[in-house]
């Protein structure tokens, strides 16, 4: 099985999908498009994410770090002056100065990540969706601005005008990528933010012709009018799609075969040319995540 990530609403589906496929037959293609240097080196929320789940070390509290981390190097810092955009923990940063290392001699994102998953026990297939940089930029009145500073640093707060990524044109899926997608015929894009998330990955050189010839369910991360969650409604307004599930449907377009919306969403299913099903999809504890995983599982059963 394969799967598109973003960093909180896709990894909370792979813990439901870990219980219904063992992990070596489970490839996570993630979002590197939020990605950013801090004090020195490369952080990449959504793949630290995704791989601290496999390992069991995310702090399933916040989606985001290792649980019971501590903060004493972002203090230090913050202390001779350097306030860091995003509060980084001690051993999260071990990851980030070990890729950066590796990245430094020479190793691709790819490279880096697979050694970080082989030291962390991984068993599944973590793959960064590309080795080149992407930078998703969210243009305000103010000007330019990266993700991160937008979300973290103004709180998500500035009117949003546009969304760009930068670097995207010379971007492509990386040849791991490409094998995965070569070799497996079922495609979850889980519910994570359209834009930002899944956007970057789909954005990619080649890509939305390889996933038209898959068999493609994904889960809408709106119910009703908004989103779970984060800024995605924001940010697809700014897009110019409307903030609903019809809405998602028009973002990933004809490579989806099968759009799953919330059973609480009264959107109706005329609103849609696709397949679509329905199922709690509040994924608001392990049990909730498993039973939900199961049935996105069986559906690929009804994808013609
Ligand atoms: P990010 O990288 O942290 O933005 O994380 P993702 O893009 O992977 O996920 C963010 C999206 O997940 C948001 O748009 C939320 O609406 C959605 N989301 C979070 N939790 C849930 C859930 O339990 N169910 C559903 N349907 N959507 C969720
Ligand atoms: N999110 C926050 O809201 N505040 C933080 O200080 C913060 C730090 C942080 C450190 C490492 C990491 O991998 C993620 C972190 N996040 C933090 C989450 C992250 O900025 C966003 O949730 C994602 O990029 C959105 O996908």
């Amino acid at each position: 099985m394969i799967l598109l990530s973003g960093g909180t609403g896709t990894p909370k589906l792979i813990q439901g999908i870990r219980r219904a496929i063992p992990d070596e037959e489970i490839t996570v293609i993630v979002n590197t498009a939020e990605d950013i240097m801090v004090s020195g080196n490369v952080v990449s929320p959504d793949l630290d994410t995704v791989l601290y789940l496999f390992s069991g070390a995310l702090d399933v509290e916040k989606y985001w770090g290792i649980k019971n981390d501590t903060f004493h190097t972002h203090q230090a810092l913050k202390k001779i002056g350097v306030s860091e955009i995003l509060m980084i923990g001690d051993a999260d940063r071990a990851t980030h100065v070990f890729r950066s290392e590796l990245m430094q001699k020479g190793a691709s994102l790819t490279e880096a990540t697979k050694q970080l998953s082989s030291r962390m026990g991984i068993k599944a297939r973590v793959l960064p969706m590309c080795d080149e940089k992407v930078d998703t930029m969210i243009k305000t009145p103010e000007g330019l601005m990266h993700f991160q500073e937008f979300w973290i640093g103004r709180r998500g707060e500035p009117p949003v005008l546009d969304v760009r990524l930068t670097g995207v044109e010379r971007a492509k899926p990386t040849r791991e990528v490409i094998e995965a997608l070569n070799s497996e015929d079922n495609v979850i894009i889980g519910p994570s933010n359209p834009i930002t998330s899944i956007g970057p990955i789909l954005a990619l050189k080649g890509m939305r012709k390889i996933l038209s010839k898959k068999k493609v369910i994904a889960v809408s991360p709106i119910i009703g009018n908004s989103p779970v969650s984060g800024p995605a409604g924001k940010l697809m307004a700014a897009r110019g799609f409307s903030i609903s599930s019809p809405g998602v449907a028009e973002c990933y377009g004809d490579i989806l075969d099968m759009l799953v919306i919330d059973d609480r969403d009264t959107v109706n299913e005329k609103e849609f040319d696709i397949q679509i099903a329905r199922f709690d999809t509040i994924m608001d504890s392990v049990e909730k995540s498993e039973a939900f995983a199961s049935f996105v599982i069986r559906l690929f059963r009804d994808v013609g």
